[in-house]
């Protein structure tokens, strides 16, 4: 199979979060067939559920990668896994380490356990803003600019923190 192109949300709220992400970096080095190509600065986010969760660290990893997007979604859940992920049935629990594939080259499905694009994609600053950082002249799977989005897209509870 030919590699493709793959970017990853990145986003902790336990634990150390700037750690979790760090080391989730570090982590995604280590996936099988492929490499991290680029990765954005680091983000403090407000919370999506309000004041009752802790900030976030958000951040966007490009990756190239010759495993199927199924197969990438294992290795990202195996990431979460040994970073101390618990899933809770509760919809949009802290946690040490969330890993969502926001994009797989130009690949769409609907399957609720693989979703792509993300659904949210386009409605999250500390999603769209770390994008940019890895590929400002991106087109979205709906043609339009990233750089265009982000013109209408608030950055208000979003902070860069580091290089
Ligand atoms: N799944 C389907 N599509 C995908 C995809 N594209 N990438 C399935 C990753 N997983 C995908 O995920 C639940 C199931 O989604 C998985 O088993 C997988 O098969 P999960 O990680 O257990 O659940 P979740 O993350 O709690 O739920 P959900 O609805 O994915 O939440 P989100 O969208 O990840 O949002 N606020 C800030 N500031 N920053 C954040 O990062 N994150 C969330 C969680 C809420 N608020 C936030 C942030
Ligand atoms: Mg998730």
């Amino acid at each position: 199979m030919n590699k493709q192109l793959a970017y990853i949300g990145l986003g902790s709220n336990l634990q150390q979060p700037r750690i979790q992400v760090q080391r989730a970096l570090q982590a995604l080095q280590t996936v099988p067939e492929s490499e991290l190509i680029k990765y954005s600065h680091l983000y403090r986010s407000a919370p999506l559920s309000g004041n009752d969760q802790p900030d976030y660290i958000n951040a966007v990893a490009m990756l190239r990668t010759g495993l199927t997007p199924l197969a990438l979604l294992d290795a990202l859940q195996a990431i979460e896994q040994q970073q101390g992920r618990i899933r809770t049935a509760e919809r949009w629990a802290s946690r040490s380490l969330d890993l969502d594939m926001l994009l797989y080259a130009d690949y769409r499905s609907d399957d609720p356990h693989l979703t792509l694009p993300h659904p949210e994609l386009y409605n999250r600053a500390f999603v769209l803003y770390p994008l940019y950082d890895c590929t400002p002249d991106l087109t979205l799977p709906n043609g339009q600019a990233l750089a265009q989005l982000l013109q209408t897209c608030s950055a208000a509870g979003l902070s860069r923190i580091s290089p």
